[in-house]
């Protein structure tokens, strides 16, 4: 009886493992990011994931060339995917992510109106978001005001060349966001410590790097740093007096 027990138990087992394991499927995985490196070179890194049962084996391509190259690349490459499927429809499940576009762009802030305040700003676009963030020292101690103004000309000694706030809609100065309006460049206050130094990063989809939409496009802009505070109501910039550092946005 024992016997035959073990022997039943043991057809079990084996036909428990021939079920589950006909022939080990592969899952592949295809993830595509796109990288803007400059004007005319642009980056695609293709990552394919290939999980069979435990094992992950991953690959890695890299193309690089202007951006046409690049997407004539890449149509080429996800046809081949596309044929590849149809082959081998039922073994492997595939998934092509949304191409992520990431567009970085930095500048120096470079004094003005006598001061000492200088620094970097730096411009990060990914899925309609961009992301600024501004490194200065030199600072007095205290509240400063950052706006981005509407020309990209840091030429004068007290930054004035970069003229007034960006306001592409036609709207009253304000708090970011306020509905009585805000300026396109109405990014606001940020503090800098007893050493003179200040950090604020500001996130927006309102604004583009180089899009069409001209009420978003920060190129050909500035990036200024002011003296004192901004009040978030004085017409037409909050009263936050001399401009301490510039930065021109350009492409
Ligand atoms: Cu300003
Ligand atoms: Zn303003």
């Amino acid at each position: 009886m024992k016997k035959t027990y073990f022997l039943l138990s043991l057809l079990c087992v084996g036909l428990m493992i021939s079920c589950a394991d006909p022939k080990k499927e592969t899952h592949k995985e295809i993830s595509i990011e796109k990288k803007k490196i400059n004007d005319s070179l642009v980056q695609a890194t293709i990552v394919t994931k290939y999980t069979t049962g435990e094992k992950v084996k991953e690959e890695v391509q890299i193309i690089e060339g202007t951006p046409g190259e690049v997407n004539a690349q890449l149509d080429t490459y996800k046809k081949q995917v596309l044929q590849e499927q149809g082959e081998v429809a039922h073994a492997s499940h595939e998934k092509m992510q949304d191409e992520k576009m990431i567009k970085k762009i930095q500048f120096n802030l470079n004094p003005k109106s006598e001061s000492n305040a200088n620094g970097m700003v730096m411009f990060t676009e990914t899925e309609g978001q961009v992301t600024l963030e501004a490194h200065i020292n030199g600072l007095t101690p205290g509240t400063h005001a950052i706006h981005v103004h509407e020309k990209a000309d840091c030429s004068s000694p007290d930054g004035k060349s970069a003229g007034g706030h960006w306001n592409p809609t036609f709207t009253p100065h304000g708090k970011w966001g306020s509905e009585t309006g805000f300026h396109r460049g109405d990014i606001g206050n940020f503090t800098a410590d007893e050493t003179g130094h200040g950090m604020i990063t500001f996130s927006t989809d309102l604004w583009c790097i180089g899009c069409e939409d001209e009420t978003k496009n920060l190129l050909g802009k500035a990036i200024i740093i002011h003296q004192g505070e901004d009040d978030l109501s004085s017409q037409p910039s909050g009263a936050a007096g001399a401009r301490v550092s510039c930065a021109g946005i350009i492409q």
